[in-house]
């Protein structure tokens, strides 16, 4: 380990110091990026920052080619520990929770089609205005976090609303930097999901709403094709989309 360290750390500073000859990097611009990393320190933003600016590649250097559903980031927003619902399946909310009603439905399946019983999905998303529960003023501790288990056909179903798209703070270093390179600090309507079931590779992704804007400049580099999803109206006015997720089998470990 001491010799991967040694490779890692010395290589991301050897791109730092050629970043500096290259550009001729001042000495205000040195302090002035110094002062950026103490305010992303102070501000609780390094998980914000990471997740955004660089998971992507990580994301897709892990999981590129696995079997199976697509996958994308996991985000700073997760929380352990949600409510397992029982039918009718509905992601807690306000009772006059903003937004577009949809029902969501689906199968869990093995990457060679055989369903899943009893698969887990855990659920997290932004309101209509795109503000999550636990770390934004507004919605209170649990809106629209959940879990619900797959039926016997590996079959899913649950109640949502459309999440609205979201900004990164605007006033915060993060979104100060993203402003500073003149980048869009929004991120397309979506929802999160780790969809688990025994003797799989748990999926990270998540869904995004094809009528959002910014899916084609999403500031956290995460939408896939493959993950867009088409809400359709329904005759009561609300909405409903179907997805369906197919597990990788988990990697076997070697034994120690
Ligand atoms: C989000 O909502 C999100 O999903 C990610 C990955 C980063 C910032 C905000
Ligand atoms: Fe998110």
């Amino acid at each position: 380990m001491p010799d991967r360290a040694n490779q890692l750390i010395s290589e991301i500073l050897r791109r730092v110091h050629e970043v500096i000859v290259e550009h001729d990097v001042t000495y205000e611009e040195y302090q002035a990026a110094k002062q950026w990393f103490i305010e992303v320190g102070e501000a609780g933003e390094w998980p914000l920052f990471a997740d955004v600016y660089i998971e992507h590649v990580v994301e897709e250097q892990a999981f590129g080619n696995r079997e199976g559903s697509q996958g994308t980031i996991l985000g700073p927003f997760h929380l352990p520990d949600a409510p397992v619902l029982d039918a009718p399946f509905e992601l807690p909310h306000r009772p006059d929770e903003p937004g577009d009603r949809t029902h969501v439905s689906g199968r869990v399946t093995g990457a060679d089609g055989n369903p899943l019983a009893d698969a887990n999905l855990d659920i997290w998303q932004a309101d209509a205005e795109g503000r999550y529960a636990g770390f934004m003023p507004g919605p209170p501790d649990g809106n629209l976090r959940g879990q619900v288990r797959t039926d016997a056909d590996g079959r899913y179903e649950y109640i949502t609303m459309i999440p609205g798209p979201y900004t990164i703070p605007l006033d915060g270093p993060t979104g100060k930097l993203t402003a500073a390179a003149g980048w869009s600090p929004w991120r397309p309507a979506h929802i999160h999901l780790i969809v688990s079931a025994e003797g799989y590779e748990p999926l990270v992704t998540q869904l995004f709403i094809d009528s959002s804007d910014y899916l084609d400049s999403d500031v956290a580099s995460a939408v896939k094709p493959e993950l867009i999803v088409h809400p359709q109206p329904r005759s009561d006015g609300e909405f409903e989309f179907s997805y369906d997720f197919a597990l990788a089998p988990a990697r076997t470990h070697a034994v120690a």
